[in-house]
């Protein structure tokens, strides 16, 4: 009965082997979670649902209302409620749980989420996974209120945030320093970084020959460009005693002995953790820091403050906000969000033919292919001339050398004129913001119009045509030429 079942729950806990939760909408099923505990992408608060419905948590989650979640679930289904615990429409009767009906309903941990500005395109509201609209993206510094914002949970209340960081070693060895000392201790930097999702323009591959992807289906707007003020993780790491030569030509070989190694960056307030190359980390010319202001403004909730990790020219998954702690490791991550999520296969690979070692031996995305999008075309009144802007990106640091634009599908093509900025960094980790002109009377009149971008990086990567190439189940690092259609009357 599922009141037998909640006692079990409630009773064991936490030493419970077994994790029974069922889904009210589902009517009466029983899982049991034991094993996906540790897969949960949320982590243990799944645990909270333990014994009782998950359908309040559900509501809450929003995330979960999708049919791969009811997938996974499916493989844990055990078995029936009694229908003695069943009320007329077939569902748990609450009433069972007596007493304890007050231990499942829960606060809403996103009632602290802060505002955000209405012109933010919502594609999940809880957590919170917003971009920005494509034709938004006209300045070189994106202000805040139109950034992206990418959660996997709420934003931890300022109280819940981490306020120092704690660097551990590889010996073990650790060190706590208070935002105070970092700022106190170290040369401050300024970097100008472009982050992007590695799912940004998702919803463009998943239109493509392959079909359908899993994951929130971004337009162009899941990327955005600020300056971050910190400090460097190298000079943290040297302080906190890892063995780093400045006078070293070749930042590979510094730490010769550990150079193989990853550092793991963790967010304890909501449990994200992740790692980057420790050769990356204490690279001078990687600028990896840790930064505690955005675009001027102390990094504010929404992007992680007080204290973020910035990874430039690397996706944004990597760039963990409510920064807690740092470590050193001979291996990566063993996160869900380092082993799991943003991994790309080849485009006949499905996720039901993955296997554990299929995931294993796939490349984590750290840094990103070339990417590039248009923005706006707007068509001038005066002067016969339609202006079509964008930009155009490649991780690494690699310098964008070129945009070829198409007004004919991709037939011919027309180089645009980059915009001079003022990007600050050792290398390029900022996007080139693009222009080009195209005189009516080359448009035809009558005919719809299909412009078509597509970048080339300093070391001449660019970008595939089409999707079929670079499709993959996960619609990660969505990078084919970018077409926009516009109809021209006369
Ligand atoms: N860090 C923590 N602690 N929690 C998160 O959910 N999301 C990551 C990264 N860092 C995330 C995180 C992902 S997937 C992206 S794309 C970027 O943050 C988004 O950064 P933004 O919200 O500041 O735009
Ligand atoms: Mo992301």
């Amino acid at each position: 009965a599922a009141a037998r079942h909640i006692q079990t729950a409630t009773r064991s806990r936490p030493n419970s082997t077994h994790t029974p939760v069922h889904d009210r909408d589902a009517d009466s099923h029983v899982y049991d979670i034991t094993d996906f505990i540790g897969t949960h992408p949320g982590g243990e608060i799944i645990l909270r649902a333990c014994g009782g419905s998950v359908d309040p948590y559900w509501k809450i989650f929003s995330i979960h209302q999708k049919q791969e979640v009811y997938d996974i679930l499916q493989q844990y289904h055990i078995g029936e409620i009694d229908e003695r615990d069943l009320d007329d429409a077939g569902k748990l009767n609450w009433n069972v749980l007596g007493d304890q009906a007050e231990n499942y309903i829960i606060d809403d941990p996103f009632k602290h989420d802060p505002e955000r500005d209405e012109n933010l395109i919502v594609r999940t509201a809880k957590p919170c996974n917003a971009e920005t609209p494509g034709n938004l993206l006209v300045d070189f510094l994106t202000p805040l209120r139109l950034f992206f914002v990418r959660n996997h949970l709420w934003v931890p209340q300022t109280h819940e945030s981490p306020q120092s960081l704690t660097v551990e070693l590889s010996d073990g060895e650790e060190m706590t320093l208070s935002v105070e000392d970092l700022k106190a201790k170290f040369k401050e930097y300024t970097i100008t970084a472009t982050l992007q999702c590695s799912g940004n323009r998702r919803a463009h591959m998943s239109q493509g020959a392959g079909g359908k992807t899993s994951g929130l289906p971004w337009d162009i707007g899941a990327i955005g460009t600020a300056e971050f003020s910190g400090v460097r993780l190298r000079d943290v790491l040297r302080h906190a005693g890892c063995d780093v030569d400045d006078d070293c030509p070749s930042p590979t070989q510094c730490c010769s002995d550990e150079v193989d190694k990853h550092v793991h960056f963790m967010s304890p307030s909501d449990t994200y953790a992740v790692s980057i190359p420790l050769h990356t980390a204490l690279n001078p010319q990687a600028d990896v820091l840790i930064a505690w202001d955005m675009n001027g403004a102390p990094l504010n909730r929404d992007h992680g403050g007080p204290l973020r990790v910035i990874v430039p020219g690397t996706t944004a998954a990597r760039s963990v906000k409510w920064l807690g702690r740092i470590s050193i490791s001979t291996d990566e991550s063993a996160s869900q969000y380092q082993q799991r999520d943003y991994k790309c296969f080849g485009p006949n690979m499905k996720q039901a033919d993955c296997t554990g070692d299929d995931w294993a031996a796939a490349q984590a995305i750290q840094e990103t292919p070339v990417q590039s999008a248009i923005t706006n075309i707007l068509r001038a009144n005066g002067d016969n001339k339609t202006t079509v802007t964008g930009f155009a990106f490649s991780g690494g640091g690699r310098r964008i050398v070129r945009v070829d634009v198409s007004a004919d599908g991709g037939k011919t093509w027309k180089q645009a004129e980059l915009q001079a900025d003022k990007a600050k960094g050792a290398r390029r980790w900022a996007w080139t913001l693009w222009k080009i002109q195209w005189p009516k009377d080359e448009l035809q009149p009558g005919k719809e119009v299909e412009f078509v971008v597509k970048a080339c990086d300093e070391s001449y990567n660019t970008q595939p045509q089409t999707f079929d190439s670079i499709w993959n189940f996960r619609g990660l690092l969505a990078n084919a030429w970018h077409r926009q259609t516009r109809a021209y009357e006369d």
